[in-house]
């Protein structure tokens, strides 16, 4: 660990660093400033397994950091330090270390003082709104293409069903037969959900910078419950701003969990809707009028696309998402189904709202 330590710009002296118990993807370290009012940091090991293009990853982080750093500067703001996350490049230049075993660590300044929130209440559903419709405000003049993809085609719904139609042609674990109504259930809706990339290739929609894990957990929050800064920003990239909306509403405008046993329990929450629609349009003020009208399409869309990746993962033996117990991703495909079920029958209500927002 120290020799690892050793390879960044970190002119303080610092403790051991101490594992942290967040996330399931990379390996985090929490690293204290020996002297009061010095800075801490936060180490991670990037799991290059799943973004395996570390270089373009962190130059997206760079580019993301240091644009909303510098909108931040322009609009006069204090504490900026607590705004954005701050990378802490190698001594080489690099934004990452890359050990002789090939693994692949990263440096962040800790900011201090804040909280986290995993459960979303309307009122903090409005300010969590504001928080990722600013975010993606601050990023609207930052050219798309200016950024890879940290996981190329991650919300592609033309790509996902292509990997499903891969399991399929496939079934490794002979699963396919007895999932004929989910199969169905899916082909029905195949065009309907590809029509954003469609009207992308028409010219008509476009992409924009995307933090593309919207969830409220990934927004650290000030003593007083105040947005501070989003973190996470491993899967920034281009896309269209429906999967920020969409996968949001997906996990927290859901009365029942995302892996729900019992599918009844599955219904919109409109009041969490409303609630972060509200913040999340006061703040994007850069959307035109077809993104606001597609937006509970985004709601159904990223479900959708949910219930497409959970089931592959399924039909493929569960390689992708870690599983509590072996049916986990066939579960997690129906209670994901049923919420775009749900969220069609409240299709009209939500347009209504937003449109009543607009
Ligand atoms: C994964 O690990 P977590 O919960 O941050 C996945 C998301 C899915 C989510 C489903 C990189 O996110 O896209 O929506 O599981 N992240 C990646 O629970 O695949
Ligand atoms: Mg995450």
């Amino acid at each position: 660990m120290k020799e690892i330590l050793n390879q960044f710009v970190i002119p303080n002296e610092v403790a051991e660093p101490q594992p942290l118990k967040i996330g399931f993807i990379n390996d985090s370290f929490i690293i204290r400033a020996k002297n009061k009012g010095e800075k801490s940091y936060f180490l991670q090991r990037i799991n290059h397994h799943i973004f395996q293009n570390v270089e373009g990853l962190q130059q997206n982080i760079w580019k993301v950091t240091n644009h909303i750093r510098r909108k931040l500067e322009a609009a006069g703001e204090t504490d900026i330090d607590r705004k954005v996350l701050q990378l802490v490049p190698a001594k080489d230049g690099k934004l990452y270390y890359q050990t002789p075993e090939g693994d692949y660590w990263r440096v962040y300044v800790l900011i201090e003082n804040t909280t986290s929130q995993e459960k979303v209440t309307p009122a903090s559903a409005e300010l969590t709104g504001q928080a990722f419709g600013r975010f993606q405000r601050q990023l609207s003049d930052l050219p798309f293409d200016e950024l890879c993809e940290s996981i190329p085609n991650f919300h592609n719904i033309e790509f996902r069903l292509h990997q499903l139609d891969d399991a399929l042609a496939d079934d490794p674990k002979h699963r396919k037969d007895d999932c004929k109504d989910v199969i169905d259930w899916i082909d029905r809706r195949r065009d309907e959900m590809c029509l954003a990339e469609r009207l992308f290739r028409e010219g008509k929609l476009t992409k924009r910078i995307n933090h593309c894990d919207t969830k409220v957990n990934n927004i650290l929050f000030d003593q007083d419950s105040k947005p501070m800064c989003i973190v996470d920003l491993d899967t920034v990239m281009p896309g269209f701003v429906l999967s920020d909306f969409g996968d949001f509403m997906r996990t927290a405008a859901n009365t029942g969990l995302e892996d729900d046993p019992n599918p009844d329990n599955i219904h919109v929450d409109l009041d969490i809707f409303r609630a972060y629609a509200r913040g999340y349009i006061k703040e994007a003020t850069f959307l035109t009028p077809l993104e606001k009208q597609l937006l509970p399409y985004g709601c159904r869309l990223l479900s959708y696309m949910q219930t497409v990746r959970f089931f592959t993962d399924w039909l493929n033996g569960d390689t992708y998402y870690k599983i509590l117990y072996p049916e986990h991703n066939l579960v997690r495909t129906r209670a994901q189904l049923r919420l775009v079920e749900e969220q069609e029958r409240v299709a009209d209500k939500m347009a209504e709202i937003i449109a009543s927002l607009s």
